[in-house]
């Protein structure tokens, strides 16, 4: 039986909108094929109908691999996010969370085994999920018997499990299971990058009964019950946890839409980390910004790189990024991330200057070649160390030499 690298992804009516898809299926190409082996894998993209035959071509030929497209709706059983299974919110606090994302939630417990129904084994790796190091799951699962795998175990927020915990209990009790005692926190496995053993779940007559009571209380719908508390309230009551690997740490990914490095924080020079960023929480600037872009300075200095920009710039002659150290320090490293999703280019040319009073700035570096960010093994490091004089700087600029925009992930400056 084959094995499936899947993902549920959206349709946008701009083609630049697909960089972060496009990251991931690079990221599926250099770090999961070869863990995962190539011969006897299908890359499956799941989506809602919304992507054309031209963006699926500009997708694959971007990320160098041949994903095929299914279409939910249009593809059998066409289960998928069914119009008819939408029912209005009931918990005000997850009223921001749109009918996509409950189908979504929907689809990653229940539906997606109605398209996979031929396969053995399932990765989900979603849009917004970069792997960036990945042990052969499938080998080894099979080798132990391990029939679910994630890279670690979160807890769920109580507004969006209401009603789970009642649930579970009538279950069991039609099922004339003995009542079970409810967690300290329901949790889950972190299922943005899940790999479950298809075939063991679907010979499992108690999972398909606890799916499809899933659907029939329409929770997922008016509460916004996800798919990561429902495989965490089911591999706990109903999977032993010998057949289960939630916290393999060998699994590490980037996950976008947490801002998070999931068993892999600490990209770059390692000697970094000995140093101090003396730029964390001070005051940032920047000469114009992009109209009707999200951007602010000072997140490039929060300590918290995203893998997407901090601030951006208009597109004015010289667009400057200055930080306030408040002191004057010798600085003995600088590590500058670019944006990680489009338009890295831009930051060539930039220059890193210093200044002791904001009048007179001494350039440190130009940048010539393109560098990376917090995914990329490139990003830009200066290391002064060596130095026998380390530049002084109580400000630092970042500054174009030209018109253009200019929009950074991170600025760290050790000392
Ligand atoms: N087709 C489609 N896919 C969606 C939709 N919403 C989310 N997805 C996909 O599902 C994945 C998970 O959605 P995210 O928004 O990252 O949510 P999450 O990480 O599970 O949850 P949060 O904890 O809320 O961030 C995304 O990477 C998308 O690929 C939708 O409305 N339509
Ligand atoms: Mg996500």
């Amino acid at each position: 039986m084959r094995n499936a690298i899947t993902g549920l992804v959206r349709g946008y009516a701009d083609p630049g909108s697909y960089e972060a898809l496009i990251r991931r299926n690079q990221h599926i190409r250099l770090h999961v094929l070869p863990a995962l082996g190539t011969a006897d894998t299908d890359l499956i993209l799941f989506h809602e109908g919304n992507i054309p035959e031209s963006h699926q071509q500009y997708i694959n030929a971007r990320s160098g691999l041949a994903c095929q497209f299914v279409d939910v709706r249009r593809t059998a059983p066409g289960t998928g996010f069914d119009p008819a299974r939408e029912v209005p919110n009931q918990v005000p606090e997850m009223g921001g969370f749109r009918s996509g994302y409950r189908h979504m939630c929907h689809f990653w417990f229940v539906d997606f085994f109605d398209y996979l129904k031929d396969y053995r084994y399932a990765a989900r790796i979603d849009e917004d999920c970069a792997v960036m190091a990945l042990p052969d799951v499938f080998t080894q699962m099979q080798a132990h018997g391990w029939v679910f795998a994630s890279g670690g175990v979160i807890p769920e927020t109580d507004t969006a499990i209401i009603g789970l915990a009642e649930f579970v209990h009538f279950f069991r009790a039609r099922q004339r299971h003995p009542r079970a005692p409810a967690p300290a926190v329901v949790d889950g496995p972190m299922t943005n990058l899940m790999f479950v053993d298809l075939a063991h779940f679907r010979a499992d007559a108690n999972f398909t009964a606890f799916q499809r009571a899933v659907t029939d209380s329409g929770m997922v719908y008016t509460h916004r019950w996800g798919d990561l508390p429902l495989w965490g309230e089911y591999l706990r009551l109903y999977v032993s946890p010998e057949r289960l690997r939630l916290d393999w740490t060998d699994i590490r990914y980037y996950h976008g839409s947490h801002r998070q490095m999931v068993n892999a924080a600490g990209s770059g020079a390692e000697w970094l980390q000995s140093l101090r960023n003396i730029a964390v929480g001070k005051q940032a600037r920047c000469n114009s910004n992009y109209p009707g872009h999200p951007s602010n300075p000072s997140a490039a200095v929060n300590g918290n790189p995203s893998g997407l920009f901090a601030f951006h710039t208009d597109n004015t002659p010289e667009p400057t990024w200055e930080v306030d150290l408040e002191a004057v320090h010798a600085l003995k490293a600088v590590r500058i991330l670019n944006r990680g999703d489009a338009c890295k280019e831009r930051a060539v040319g930039l220059v890193v200057e210093v200044s002791a009073d904001r009048r007179s700035y001494a350039p440190i570096h130009t940048q010539t070649t393109p560098f990376g960010g917090l995914l990329d093994p490139d990003a830009l490091v200066l290391d002064f160390r060596a130095l026998a004089s380390q530049p002084a700087a109580r400000y630092l600029r970042l500054r174009l030499p030209r018109s253009d925009y200019l929009h950074l992930d991170q600025v760290e400056i050790y000392a």
